[in-house]
């Protein structure tokens, strides 16, 4: 039998996990990962880009992995545990930060937002995360990476590189990656701003729907989404607001934003806004009770990290062995 082929995400536990999060990633993880050699896992050392308060990162970090299992990631089959645990993903990444270059990164869209927002003293970890993100995929031969289109940058500058010390050092060195965008849900856009996207870190909470939210919070949040001038209930650019929502019904149903907006000819903005209520609710409350339910075991979950990092360890050592012999380095012993 062929082996299955790899596929690999994570999340940043910088936060709570929102509805983007859930809808542009991990839904699509949890379809996947019968098809796939899985490996998921939070980015802690990501998330560390910006400043975190240390106890809520550790509880995030928690979280992240419980809402995995809680959103249907079957911990059993696929291989979960925490960046910081895997010493080769920092390893690999100083190597690959010696062949991504300044230019390529100061590109990088994400880089130039999370930037902006620091101030004055902006962290080097900032500007070279896609490398780190690199050495993520490419420590396990990825074949495939499910995320949300704010990462398609990440996933090219990935392929990149790959591609580029492929050429230096042997095809057969990385793997290189391809990247999965859902159909719809790609990018689930704020609450209070249909311009922006829905981020965990946004300070303001109206604007996005967390998995931790209650019925009655995600209610409130969706009645007072910002909609667009005019009442008729279109699927355009236009409107923005409105589209928003009839994405966020696309991405849970499974139907074509067109079968939806057909469904509203006549109709308000106020049923739209009820419906899609009605439909979050429905898809995150079971998540966010298993996720609480999780986490109040506490040595199940190390454990299962406990288990993950060493899988996940013997797998990444044998990749930067190799990265470190055809670079030259002396093997360690
Ligand atoms: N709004 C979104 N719509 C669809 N997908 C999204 N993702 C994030 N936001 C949306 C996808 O979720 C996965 C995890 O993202 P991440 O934690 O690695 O960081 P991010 O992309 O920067 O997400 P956030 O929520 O905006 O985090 P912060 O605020 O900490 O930066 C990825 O697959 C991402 O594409």
């Amino acid at each position: 039998m062929t082996p299955k082929k790899v596929m690999l995400s994570a999340v940043q536990p910088s936060n709570r996990l929102t509805l983007g999060n859930y809808l542009g990633a991990l839904k699509n993880w949890v379809q996947l990962q019968s098809q796939f050699d899985c490996l998921f896992f939070a980015v802690d050392l990501h998330a560390i880009t910006v400043r975190q308060d240390p106890k809520e990162l550790r509880e995030q970090t928690y979280r992240a992995i419980a809402t995995y299992i809680a959103a249907g990631i079957d911990p059993d089959s696929v291989t979960l545990f925490a960046q910081s645990h895997v010493p080769q993903h920092a390893e690999l990444a100083w190597v690959l930060n010696c062949f991504v270059y300044m230019g390529e990164l100061s590109r990088m869209t994400q880089f130039k937002d999370k930037s902006a927002k620091q101030g004055q003293n902006i962290p080097v970890g900032l500007f070279t995360y896609p490398a780190l993100m690199a050495a993520d995929i490419l420590l396990y031969k990825t074949h495939l990476v499910p995320v949300g289109e704010d990462q398609k940058q990440h996933l090219e500058i990935t392929r990149d590189i790959a591609q580029r010390m492929n050429q230096i050092y042997g095809n057969d060195l990385f793997t290189v990656p391809e990247i999965y965008l859902p159909p719809v849900g790609a990018r689930i856009m704020s609450l209070q701003n249909p311009l922006s996207k829905m981020s965990k870190s946004d300070p303001d909470p109206q604007s996005a729907v967390y998995l931790t939210d209650t019925d009655d919070q995600i209610r409130k949040k969706l009645k007072r989404a910002v909609t667009d001038s005019g009442s008729e209930i279109a699927y355009t650019a236009e409107k923005p607001g409105i589209k928003n929502l009839i994405d966020i019904q696309a991405a849970i149903t499974g139907q074509s934003p067109e079968q939806i907006t057909q469904t509203y000819a006549g109709k308000q903005y106020g049923h739209l806004k009820v419906d899609t209520a009605e439909l979050v609710a429905t898809a995150v409350g079971p998540i966010r009770d298993r996720t609480e339910q999780l986490l109040r075991d506490r040595s199940y979950l190390d454990d299962l990290l406990k288990q993950g990092a060493k899988k996940a360890r013997t797998r990444a050592e044998k990749t930067l062995g190799d990265v470190f012999d055809r670079l030259g380095l002396i093997r360690r012993g």
